[in-house]
């Protein structure tokens, strides 16, 4: 089970990569990033985390309704080289708090500035009940405006409340410098490496991964799964109620295949392989979707949409549900097929179910006026989850920053539970291509076949979801004249980049088209071109997860 498996610790280049020839072209990146550590810092950093960025292959929108997924981790990643601060340099920065576990946090990107914070020990006053046990410090974090820094502080507050009880077991002081080469705000995951490599720089820091810390201070290390939820609650502290497949996407892909990443009944992934005759394009829209910020009428919004169609949904197929129970759609086709609570009843049987509960989506539709589905207001939304206005809000509400008028119960609950079809078709899809590989001609139509779903995946975002927007229409669309086999966007969408899947010898043709073709692109050259449209295979010298580095061994 990968879920189980350690966090891997190595100590040479070659290790990470698998071989001496794939590690070559990564090892000025990283020397450099080396390097400037210490010339920043005085002395040499003790760990490099990384973690990649991902591409997801289809399954969109659908990881919060606790459906599969099927993504692959990118080549392009974040670094961030760290060490503890010794005490006794503090004195030589006025600027830093004298309090434990402060960071010095720069990054290699001139854009983004040096940043110096500290946690604070909660007061008692500040403690909940609730959270007595997990929360102890606190760590401020502005998510009204977009800062590179505050997906550093989400690593660091989930290494802080899980690992830290307080002043007698306080953390290190920690400089740290960060590298990125996955591009912000484009759909392949900038902030979920960011949030999974910060995670993963505090804890070495502090001493708590590695092989021989089997037992830490009564916490045991952290295997890959647990990285994922703790990453995945740091997540949320920047604003966006993110599903996990990012976190898990970063954390657990396997180096040679795509993962296909199951959250329900508990978080699974295992590796599924992707057709050796087809490439995988990256092509990014060059449209900035600014997530985090635009999380009220976008990502957050589609949440609650989400959460609340899925309880009218079960009611209307007869499941008993109690007000507090923000049930998924993965709970109610589960249950309304009979399955048992914490059981998985399999692929086929999850498709015929999603199948047979798709008609009763009508309960969702709004009423047409003037020819038009304006989607349902606030009131008609509570009436029709059964619940009182104030059950309604503590359940829906009381935890999301949302605003819209109307809301689109009908339209998201149709995408949602087609996309998850088309995820397990994609799936077995490719285990037949896998098969048909070595035997007959079939592997074309097959590869023909997940073409095929892409572009359905990308009409359901476009038109039921609402997440696409004119340029990703319109790049996946010159994508597919120019002879994709099919193209969607990736991620979240209302910009970023799209994923389009290409026969093997044709990317260089292919990629040329869209250059033509799509105009932001026209004036693009050398590694401004290839930064925005690139061919990428799971396996081909991407490592695929996050490394600890001790940089004594730093050799190839
Ligand atoms: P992006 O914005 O591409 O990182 C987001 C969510 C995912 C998933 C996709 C849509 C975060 C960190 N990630 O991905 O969990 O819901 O949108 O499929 O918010």
């Amino acid at each position: 089970m990968i879920a189980h498996q350690p966090i891997p610790v190595f100590h040479t280049l070659t290790d990470v990569f698998g071989s001496e020839e794939a590690a070559l072209p990564h090892a000025k990146r990283w020397n450099d990033l080396a390097a400037q550590f210490e010339v920043r810092f005085g002395r040499k950093p003790t760990y490099i985390a990384r973690a990649p960025g991902r591409v997801n292959l289809i399954g969109e929108h659908i990881d919060y309704a606790l459906f599969g997924v099927l993504p692959a981790a990118v080549e392009r990643d974040i670094l961030i080289a760290c060490g503890s601060r010794p005490t006794q340099s503090l004195s030589h920065h006025a600027e830093i708090p004298d309090t434990p576990g402060s960071v010095i946090a720069e990054n290699l990107h001139p854009k983004y500035t040096r940043q110096v914070f500290a946690p604070a020990v909660k007061e008692p006053q500040e403690v909940s009940e609730q959270d007595a046990h997990a929360e102890s410090w606190k760590l401020d974090i502005n998510t009204k405006e977009l800062r590179w820094e505050s997906y550093v502080k989400a690593g660091y507050y989930g290494v802080l409340n899980h690992h830290f009880s307080g002043v007698e077991n306080s953390p290190a002081h920690v400089d740290l410098l960060v590298t990125g080469s996955v591009p912000a705000g484009s759909g392949l995951s900038s902030s979920a490496a960011m949030v999974v490599a910060s995670t993963l720089a505090f804890l070495a820091v502090n001493g708590k991964v590695g092989d021989s810390l089997e037992d830490n201070g009564g916490h045991k290390s952290l295997d890959k799964g647990g990285l994922v939820e703790l990453a995945m609650k740091n997540e949320k502290r920047v604003g966006v109620n993110s599903g996990g497949m990012d976190q898990a996407a970063s954390v657990m892909s396997d180096p040679s295949s795509a993962l296909y990443i199951r959250f329900y009944p508990s978080l699974t992934a295992s590796a599924v392989r992707l057709p050796t005759r087809a490439v995988f394009v990256i092509a990014n829209s060059l449209v900035v979707a600014d997530k985090a910020l635009s999380a009220k009428r976008g990502y957050n919004l589609r949440v609650v949409e989400t959460l609340v169609g899925a309880r009218i949904l079960a009611q209307a197929v007869g499941l008993p549900i109690a007000p507090v129970d923000r049930i998924t759609y993965r709970e109610v086709v589960g249950r309304f097929a009979g399955e048992q609570p914490g059981a998985d009843m399999g692929a086929d049987a999850l498709e015929a179910a999603i199948t047979r509960l798709e008609p009763r989506l009508d309960v969702l539709k709004p009423s047409v006026t003037d020819g038009v589905q304006l989607g349902v207001t606030m009131e008609e939304m509570v009436q029709m989850s059964g619940l009182a206005p104030d059950a309604f809000h503590e359940a829906y509400l009381s935890w999301v920053d949302i605003e819209a008028t109307r809301f689109q119960l009908y339209k998201r609950a149709k995408h949602v539970l087609t996309e998850a079809r088309r995820v397990l078709q994609f799936r077995r899809a490719c285990v037949e291509v896998e098969a048909a590989a070595s035997s007959d001609g079939s592997e074309a139509a097959l590869i023909d076949s997940l073409g095929r779903l892409m572009n359905e995946s990308q009409v359901s975002c476009a038109e039921l979801f609402e997440c696409s927007c004119p340029e990703l229409d319109d790049l996946t669309r010159l994508a597919r004249q120019a002879g994709a086999y099919g193209s969607r966007l990736t991620g979240a969408g209302w910009g970023g980049c799209t994923v389009s899947l290409v026969a093997e010898g044709k990317v260089t043709e292919f990629i040329q088209k869209v250059k033509e073709t799509y105009p932001p692109y026209k004036n693009l050259e050398g590694t401004a071109l290839s930064e925005a449209i690139f061919a990428t295979k799971p396996g081909r010298g991407a490592c695929g997860q996050y490394i600890y580095f001790a940089l004594d061994l730093f050799c190839l």
